[in-house]
């Protein structure tokens, strides 16, 4: 196992701040005049945060799309040795249908990531408090007002609910894969009951990935090394219909008297999550959210083939059980896990917007979740796990389904919930989220950066 540089790579590869940094700006911006913006840009590399250093109050991590690394120098062969899908960018034709952004996702109508508001660079600035974000925030702001070369596009806020949960009121963050040489196994044990070890080259280019080989470095600027120690970064912005999602669950659990009970829409909720809100898997707590603190301990500890193998405790087609299939991919459990583990991703993802006071109503406010994953290769892992799975409408053999949180909407889209003597079905879920923008970048590492702005 190779050792990793810890000093060359970004530290929001290697941790999600979330203990001490509670509040997030996602700045958007466009390149106007390169060489005011490599200046600025040199100006702040030595403030970007990697692995080992972390200031106690803020941390400052960077992305390019693709048309940014070529504003910034990058010649076509240079961007040929990039990943197609960053190379092409997320808003394209054939990615579009593969991520299923149709209809009221499609890039048309997002408010960035497509056309005149596209995106060069992403600076991801994470603070230990309010006070803190917006004094770092004016800064910033001032600066690209005072002629630095870039554009504003989007300022985007977002934070962490103290009790870690998203908007739909589920505990969120548990599955995440550790990276094999970081030594964070321990710390994920301790958080989740869980720890999934992958190799690091599925989550930092130019070590090993789960096929043993790493994934092509992409090469620039007369460094054949320039992807090492960088990743791929892909961000969404996913709008959440908080009250479509709990009106639905409220009316198709509603009894033939018309009766509605909060234990049985909770529990509706949890066949589509895979979890119960307090994060509880339904494939080991079956009839009800043990809701003891903590949750999240050796229970988290599940697979689906043994012991579940008839989706009556977690449905095949909920949200955890297409985005991580486990051992129930196959026939045969050991070859699932692994294939698995070479889909993994990391989620970075914060929830954007007010929580809702009154999940059955539509007061109107805008929320949602900036859902950031990292990955060595995009097709491999977030295209897949978005399109072969989350929008398959055979996955696990079901028909005419899509994952009921995140799948493309069809007509009539319908959740089978397995279970003895009969399964039963909900019908017609409307769309509980929808794409409002995104785009695909780079995350290079710390020398990389360096000689991006011209400083070595
Ligand atoms: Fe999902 N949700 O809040 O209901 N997700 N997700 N996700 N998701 C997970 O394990 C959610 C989205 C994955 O290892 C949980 O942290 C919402 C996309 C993966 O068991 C909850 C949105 C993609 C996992 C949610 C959203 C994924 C996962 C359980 C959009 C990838 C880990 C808590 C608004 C294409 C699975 C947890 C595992 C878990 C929710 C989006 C992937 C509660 C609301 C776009 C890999």
């Amino acid at each position: 196992m190779a050792m990793l540089d810890f000093s060359d790579i970004q530290g929001f590869i290697l941790s999600s701040y979330s203990n001490n940094m509670p509040c997030a700006n996602y700045l958007l911006l466009k390149i106007t005049d390169a060489s005011l913006c490599r200046k600025w840009l040199a100006g702040i590399t030595s403030n970007i945060t990697n692995g080992i250093d972390r200031k106690s109050d803020y941390t400052l991590n960077i992305a390019f799309t693709a048309p940014g690394l070529k504003a910034l120098g990058f010649t076509d062969e240079d961007m040929s040795t990039f990943s197609l899908p960053f190379q092409e960018g997320m808003s394209t034709p054939i990615r579009q249908q593969l991520l299923g952004d149709s209809g009221n996702s499609a890039p048309e109508k997002w408010s960035w990531g497509y056309k005149e508001n596209e995106v060069d660079i992403l600076l991801l600035l994470f603070a230990s408090g309010e006070d803190e974000l917006s004094r770092l925030m004016t800064l910033r702001l001032a600066e690209i007002s005072s002629g630095i070369g870039v554009r504003k596009i989007e300022s985007l806020f977002a934070g962490r609910q103290p009790d870690a949960k998203e908007h739909f009121g589920f505990l969120d963050g548990i599955g995440q894969p550790v990276i094999e040489g970081t030594g964070l196994e321990e710390k994920q044990l301790s958080r989740t009951g869980h720890a999934t070890v992958i190799k690091a080259g599925e989550f930092i280019l130019g070590h090993d990935n789960e096929m043993l080989q790493p994934d092509p470095l992409p090469t620039g600027l007369q460094m054949q090394d320039f992807g090492l120690n960088g990743t791929y970064l892909v961000f969404r912005q996913l709008e959440q219909h908080v009250h479509e999602f709990w009106n639905y669950l409220l009316e198709k659990t509603r009894d033939s008297e018309g009766n509605v009970s909060q234990a049985a829409q909770d529990e509706l909720g949890a066949k589509i999550v895979g979890r119960w809100k307090s994060g509880a898997p339904i494939t080991i707590h079956r009839h009800a959210d043990p809701a003891i603190p903590p949750a999240i301990n050796q229970d988290n500890n599940f697979t689906f083939a043994a012991k579940d193998g008839s989706g009556f405790g977690c449905p095949f087609g909920a949200h955890i059980r297409r985005t991580n299939p486990r051992d129930s991919l196959f026939d045969d459990p050991e070859i699932s896990i692994r294939t698995v583990k070479r889909h993994h991703i990391i989620r970075r993802g914060r929830s954007y917007g007010d929580r809702s006071e009154n999940v059955y109503a539509d007061d109107g406010i805008k929320r949602g979740l900036h859902f950031i994953c990292l990955n060595s290769n995009i097709e491999r892992q977030f295209e897949f796990i978005q399109q072969n799975w989350a929008n398959n409408p055979s996955f696990n053999a079901l028909n005419n389904e899509t994952d009921p949180l995140i799948g493309q909407r069809n007509e009539n889209n319908i959740f089978s919930v397995q279970g003895c003597p009969v399964r039963t079905r909900v019908h017609d879920l409307p769309e509980f989220v929808t794409t409002k923008g995104g785009a695909y970048f780079f995350m290079p590492g710390i020398k990389a950066l360096m000689r991006l702005v011209g400083d070595v």
